[in-house]
């Protein structure tokens, strides 16, 4: 039989806030409710690919909607080839810049053509890609942000025990530096030495605070240090990784795969962890996963989840998926956490469905 591919009808792009149940206290910004774009590409033979992209400030959806509306316009009556829409959707804004919401706005779209193009196959996407349904390594991410060191430990088991989680990842950055050391040493007493304990300090230091910083926390276990310093200055950061015994761990602002390749060249850090809504959706991150796998560096996942445990299934050097339930609210069936695992679900796709009746709640 020939191939008879889906066909762009358009873009349906819906702005929702959520109340976030542990609020995001970090170093460089403070979020309590948490902006969530609501992407349906929807197909001439009726098949909707969705995806969802977490812009952090919820002014930016006024930009990436209408960005959005206007990728639909512009890929109306193209057959749904993901890797082919991605492209043109990049050369579109090429003028405008590749970074920012033109990127965001071009992975979103990616990450929702994936998913048809999985539906019309009758496929989970990692079985699309290649690979087999199954559990992916997670760690909770939900909290442990700057609070009170002394409320840590409590907040830790708790975490812990969401899914039987091996790995937590705490925040770092308070004005006084013993404070960051009393939130690792409260944590760590509470959970013992064998979980898997990742530090964050969310571009807050210059690169000199950084270096003092970071040795004064790098005979504490940690399975990385993660973004220490402003995101693009990949020369302080090969210093630091230079410097530190500590994994260094960055990547979540890498926009698309050249960024990452260049932080690669310079040996900017030990381990990358891309964000699926700045390197590209699916189709940055399975080019950016080669460049990691080609460089022997192991990757892990930022936010989204639901497609991070889809391409964490094919990917050469997986390490540790971040794991956030904060679209859980919008979703009709979240995915399941269980031993520190992130299941997916045996359905075509990526399995993202709309509870419809929550998104009136919250939409904007
Ligand atoms: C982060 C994620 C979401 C909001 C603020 C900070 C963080 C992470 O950098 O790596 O989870
Ligand atoms: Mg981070």
């Amino acid at each position: 039989m020939p191939y008879a591919s889906l066909t762009v009808r358009g873009i349906s792009a819906r702005p929702v806030v959520l109340r976030l149940k542990r609020p995001v206290v970090a170093r460089i910004a403070t979020i309590a409710d948490w902006p969530i774009v609501l992407i349906d590409l929807l197909t001439e033979e009726g098949i909707v690919g969705r995806s969802y992209l977490e812009p952090y400030v919820a002014k930016s959806m006024h930009y990436l909607v209408p960005a959005l509306n206007d990728l639909g316009s512009l890929l109306k009556g193209r057959p749904v080839s993901p890797v082919e829409l991605f492209d043109a959707a990049r050369k579109s804004l090429h003028f405008v810049g590749y970074e920012g919401q033109s990127m965001i706005a071009a992975s979103g779209l990616d990450m929702a053509a994936w998913d048809a193009l999985a539906k019309a196959t009758n496929l989970p996407l990692c079985v699309l890609l290649g690979g087999s349904l199954g559990p992916v390594k997670s760690y909770n991410s939900n909290g442990l942000w700057l609070s009170e060191p002394a409320t840590l430990a409590d907040q830790a088991l708790e975490l812990r025990d969401e899914g039987g989680f091996t790995g937590l990842k705490l925040r770092l950055g308070r004005d006084d530096p013993s404070d960051d050391l009393s939130a690792l040493e409260t944590i760590r007493k509470a959970v013992g030495d064998t979980m898997h304990l990742m530090a964050d300090f969310n571009q807050g230091l210059d690169l000199a605070e950084a270096l003092k910083r970071c040795h004064m926390i790098d005979d504490h276990g940690l399975a990385w240090i993660e973004e220490p310093i402003v995101y693009d200055n990949l020369d302080g950061y090969a210093k630091l990784a230079t410097e530190l015994r500590t994994p260094l761990q960055i990547g979540e602002n890498f926009y698309g795969p050249r960024e990452m390749h260049k932080a690669v060249q310079k040996n900017a850090s030990d381990l990358v962890m891309p964000d699926f809504m700045r390197i590209g959706g699916v189709t940055g991150w399975m080019r950016a996963a080669a460049i990691a796998g080609a460089a022997g560096i192991p990757v892990s996942t930022h936010l989204y989840p639901e497609i991070a445990a889809q391409v964490m299934r094919v990917t050469e050097t997986a390490h540790w998926l971040e794991w956030q339930d904060w679209a859980d609210p919008i979703l009709k069936q979240p995915y399941k956490i269980q031993d520190g695992q992130l299941h997916i679900p045996d359905v075509p796709g990526v399995g993202l469905e709309w509870d419809e009746d929550a998104v009136k709640r919250y939409l904007v």
